[in-house]
């Protein structure tokens, strides 16, 4: 037998839980910027139709005293690894599925802590004594009738569906609570007025593979009550993604070309902590009318690369007509595999595999300098906006250098250094490869900190020659407000 555990309103709970001034309020948990969306609304504020996803403003409407409380993501994480541990303590066989819900093999612990039922409620007691959270339990013979379960006495609730009854169940069961069901199987699913699970039994296999894809097959596997998939242990998050909702909506290109670089390169560093590698990316575009599409590309060989997502996302997103404007832009990736497992490598290297391999080693030293200096040391060029600052009043002349370096220069190592030399000697600038190989590097400070850096180009740059150093007196001051680093 399965369970399915999900917490009640759980960020909203937490917050009830921490802050006794705001138990029995209407309180949703949300960004704090002006279009931010509810993340949780507590039960009493969904009695005004409040739900998460609802931007603010609307949430507001419907409640006149909304008490808004900022997401404290670092504090459910923890109290979720608490839920997660006292799970935990009653089988060996748990999978968090998110941040407040696992489900739990319950099938070999009668002996130990008796059956499915008494399980559910020590684990429902317990929760309550020691982190002073409700939570909902379902327990069904298989997985996603165990998710429908638990759903169906929130808050605090405990349903079990037996074997007899499933039958029952099933047959009534309205398709739209089955869990991942698109929008556009649920169209093509109106169309053959299949309403619920019973419903799907008036057709065969084959045609509901024809009109609904592998998606089919599974539908009519499900409506005969059978679910192959297991409790995983240690499961692998199956997708990683970043996503925005903008500060303004956007119809510029270019600018959700940044945005997607910046998400693929920070899912692409969520990876690559977690030591994953990646075989399908997708994109995901909500427009100012709030229409949401999803576009995704499968691939035959795992990346892991920021770039590498980059280009993948960046060939979906130009599929798209773009003719309303953005409001919210995304990248994620899923199919997800360790990345110690060695991966089948073709025989003769695809076109773009060296490059590939060297942006996965460009990566992996950014994610060190990162680790190293802070998030903002290095960003890829396009997005670090080079600031012009003011002269200061009575500043004084500065100057810039232009310096070009040949030899083994293209690793990020020694970008590594420049950087580290840069901000010994107080020049900001930037680095960046040209495309013939060498390196053009341009700095600027006073003169006495380029003089000294210029030296360091001379000296202190390993493995390089330098081919020719331009030096000019300007009398403003740096136009670049921090050091930069462009692939
Ligand atoms: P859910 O379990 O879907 O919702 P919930 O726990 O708030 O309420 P319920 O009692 O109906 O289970 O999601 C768990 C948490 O995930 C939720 O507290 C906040 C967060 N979340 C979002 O940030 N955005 C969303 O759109 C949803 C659905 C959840
Ligand atoms: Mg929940
Ligand atoms: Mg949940």
């Amino acid at each position: 037998m399965i369970l399915h555990i999900d917490m009640d309103a759980f960020f909203a709970s937490v917050e009830q839980r921490d802050k006794p001034e705001l138990k029995n309020q209407p309180v949703v948990i949300c960004g704090d910027s002006q279009r931010a969306v509810v993340s949780t609304a507590s039960y009493e504020a969904r009695q005004f139709g409040i739900h998460s996803a609802m931007p603010l403003f609307q949430a507001r409407q419907r409640c006149r005293h909304l008490v808004v409380v900022p997401v404290d993501m670092e504090k459910y994480a923890r109290v979720s690894r608490q839920v997660m541990a006292v799970i935990s303590q009653f089988s060996p066989l748990v999978e968090p599925v998110s941040i407040d819900e696992a489900y739990a093999d319950v099938t070999g612990c009668r002996t130990l802590f008796g059956p499915p039922e008494a399980i559910a409620m020590q684990i429902k007691q317990k929760i309550l004594t020691d982190l002073s959270l409700t939570c909902s339990i379902g327990i069904a013979p298989v997985k996603f009738l165990a998710k429908i379960a638990s759903d169906m006495h929130k808050p605090d609730g405990l349903t079990h569906i037996s074997r007899e009854q499933m039958p029952a169940v099933l047959k009534n069961l309205p398709i739209e609570k089955i869990p991942g069901v698109g929008t556009r199987a649920m169209k093509q699913m109106g169309i053959l007025n299949i309403r619920t699970l019973g419903d799907v039994q008036r057709f065969d296999t084959d045609f509901l593979s024809k009109k609904l894809g592998k998606f089919g097959v599974r539908l009519f596997q499900l409506s005969c009550g059978i679910d192959e998939s297991r409790v995983q242990t240690r499961a692998l998050r199956k997708s990683i993604s970043s996503e925005t909702t903008l500060a303004a909506d956007i119809s510029d290109f270019h600018e959700a070309k940044d945005i997607l670089l910046a998400h693929s390169r920070r899912v692409g560093r969520d990876l690559r902590k977690k030591g994953l590698v990646c075989c399908s990316v997708s994109i995901k575009i909500k427009f100012s009318d709030f229409t949401l599409i999803t576009r995704s590309r499968k691939i035959d060989e795992p990346i892991c690369s920021g770039e590498a997502i980059f280009h993948l996302a960046l060939s979906l997103f130009e599929q798209v007509p773009l003719k309303k404007r953005i409001r919210l832009l995304g990248v994620g990736v899923s199919h997800l595999q360790s990345a110690d497992v060695p991966v089948q490598m073709a025989l003769i290297p695809p076109a773009g595999h060296r490059l590939k391999k060297q942006w996965e080693s460009v990566d992996r030293a950014v994610d060190r300098i990162f680790e190293k200096f802070g998030r903002d040391m290095v960003a890829p060029a396009v997005l670090k906006p080079m600031t012009a600052k003011p002269l200061p009043k009575g500043g004084k002349m500065t100057q810039s250098m232009k310096v070009l370096i040949s030899g083994k220069v293209q690793r990020v190592f020694f970008r590594m250094e420049t950087l580290k030399a840069a901000q010994k000697t107080g020049v900001t600038g930037y680095v960046k490869n040209r495309a013939d190989g060498s390196v053009e590097a341009v700095f600027q400070g006073t003169p006495d900190q380029v003089a000294q850096m210029e030296k360091w180009c001379h000296t202190g740059a390993p493995a390089s020659r330098v081919d020719q150093v331009v030096t000019e007196d300007m009398p403003s001051a740096p136009d670049f407000s921090t050091f930069e680093i462009r692939y």
